[in-house]
């Protein structure tokens, strides 16, 4: 279903052994060193989402080849299947044109308890690639907004474990943000409590 110009939302685009692979990667990539971080912002605030990075360092607001807000490591390395995995999404959802320059950049975001993400746009990364995003575990109410402001209008649509959403063309720069998560939602087999995203962006740099 394509939600605005470029956005485009596929459910169910990860089968049930697709999700246990993707989910006992990023369990790896979530040990240290350069694992599982606490963002913290530069007026002082706290995300309440912990999060991991592969490829590039996503610090507010720049990209870093270490983790220069936590351990101070290097940043894990991006795997070519993932590159793979994000072309596949894009090829799916918008076509085979809209092929990109390869992906180099996955955010990974744990949500856990009352963790939520407050409106917000990606500007960080120096191309218009479009932006994939994978779902994993809970539930949750994702608000798609417009690209004038944090405020209405938005649209509201519930993404689940397995799906797929790209962000490309007008929508690559629009709000968006998590207001809840529902927990106890997640598919029992499994085996994680919580939600989980993977992005994948093309850095540009
Ligand atoms: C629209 N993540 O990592 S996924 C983020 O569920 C982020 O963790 C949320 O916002 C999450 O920056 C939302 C959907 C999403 C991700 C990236 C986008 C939507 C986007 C980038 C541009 C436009
Ligand atoms: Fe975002």
């Amino acid at each position: 279903t394509e939600i605005a110009r470029g956005a485009v939302h596929l459910p169910d685009w990860l089968d049930a052994e697709q999700q246990r692979r993707l989910l006992e990667a990023c369990r790896e990539w979530a040990r240290p060193p350069a694992g599982l971080r606490t963002v913290r912002t530069p007026g002082g605030g706290t995300m309440t989402a912990r999060q991991v990075c592969l490829g590039w360092h996503w610090y507010p607001y720049a990209y870093a080849r270490t983790v220069v807000d936590g351990d101070g490591a290097p940043v894990k390395s991006f795997p070519r299947w993932l590159g793979d995995l994000g072309r596949n999404a894009v090829v799916d959802t918008l076509g085979p044109d809209a092929a990109t320059a390869p992906y180099d950049i996955a955010l990974i975001n744990f949500y856990d308890g009352d963790a939520r993400m407050g409106m917000h746009r990606d500007s960080d990364e120096q191309t218009d690639a479009p932006v994939v995003s994978l779902s994993l575990g809970d539930t949750c109410l994702f608000r798609f907004g417009n690209t004038e402001s944090r405020t209405r209008p938005h649209t509201d649509v519930e993404l689940r474990s397995g799906d797929l959403f790209v962000f490309g063309g007008p929508s690559r720069l629009a709000y968006h943000g998590v207001p809840r998560v529902h927990a106890g939602t997640a598919p029992p087999e499994l085996g994680l409590t919580g939600r989980l995203n993977v992005t994948l962006r093309v850095s540009g740099f």
